[in-house]
């Protein structure tokens, strides 16, 4: 399970930590209250700025980091039966991991539906309107084109019930930079058996790991990425890990707007 914390090594800002969360630097975007920008009312209203924020995370603007590279890694070992992300920044799928392995679980930028005749598109049609500053709209009917990212109050995608035969399944959950508040993805952390243990790789303690604690459970605090590289050493796949980012660093040049 995976959140926010884990992508604010590659320069997105993640919601909530004081002072340099996204929330703390919506201004910009015009609008009165951080929140708006993920709810419809106000998406029908203005949908300017969450298409300015859509800008921001373009694919390609930012790249995974070494935290993104070892669930990678995970897969290519065969160790990861799903990777469940609350993130929106598509930076799984840049790693390398497959979709069938991903849950997005609260959306993603790689497709999206019109807002009146729900027609369905891939990403790469409403990207270069995004870019040149305009509100993409439908080729069939010319509603307002919504990427298929969950809003307030919109049901999670229906991958999100795979976590129903995941979790029981599950030898070994770990979570990574998340704050554990958003639910219903939050309790997902409880979906495991209890004999299962549980590893939290993040800056503080949150949700269960704080109030109500597992006997196998373990807790790693401080920066995710240094967090990372003491697992990776422990288990004996520096090199390998190091031939991994390297491979895909030469791989996926930096667009640079
Ligand atoms: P959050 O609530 O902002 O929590 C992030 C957690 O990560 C906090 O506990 C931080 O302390 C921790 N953290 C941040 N940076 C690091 C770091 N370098 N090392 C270790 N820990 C760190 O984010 P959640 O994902 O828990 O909240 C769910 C929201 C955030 C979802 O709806 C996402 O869509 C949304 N979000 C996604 C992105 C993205 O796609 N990258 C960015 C911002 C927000």
């Amino acid at each position: 399970m995976v959140g926010a914390g884990i992508s604010t090594p590659s320069g997105i800002p993640d919601f909530r930590s004081p002072g340099r969360g996204l929330y703390s630097s919506l201004q910009q975007y015009d609008i009165p209250y951080p929140e708006a920008i993920f709810e419809l009312s106000f998406f029908f209203r203005n949908p300017k700025p969450f298409f300015t924020l859509a800008k921001e995370l373009y694919p390609g603007n930012f790249r995974p980091n070494v935290t993104h590279y070892f669930l990678r890694l995970l897969h290519d070992k065969g160790l990861l039966l799903r990777l469940y992300t609350q993130n929106i920044d598509g930076l799984e799928r840049a790693s390398g991991i497959p979709a069938s392995k991903l849950v997005e679980a609260h959306g993603t930028f790689a497709s999206a539906t019109c807002t009146i005749c729900l027609r369905s598109c891939p990403g790469e049609d409403f990207w270069a309107d995004v870019l040149a500053d305009r509100v993409p709209s439908c080729r069939v009917c010319t509603g307002i084109v919504k990427p298929d990212i969950v809003f307030f109050g919109e049901p999670l995608p229906e991958r999100f019930l795979l976590h129903v035969a995941d979790f029981p399944m599950a030898d070994l959950l770990v979570i990574l930079g998340t704050s554990l508040e958003v639910e219903p993805f939050a309790s997902l952390s409880e979906g495991v058996c209890s004999s299962v243990p549980r590893v939290l790789i993040n800056q503080d303690v949150v949700g269960t790991f704080a109030w109500h604690p597992r006997g196998r459970d373990v807790v790693q605090l401080g920066d995710v990425v240094h967090s990372v590289e003491k697992l990776v050493k422990l288990l004996g796949w520096t090199e390998e890990m190091r031939d991994l980012v390297r491979r895909e660093t030469e791989k996926v040049p930096r667009v640079n707007r």
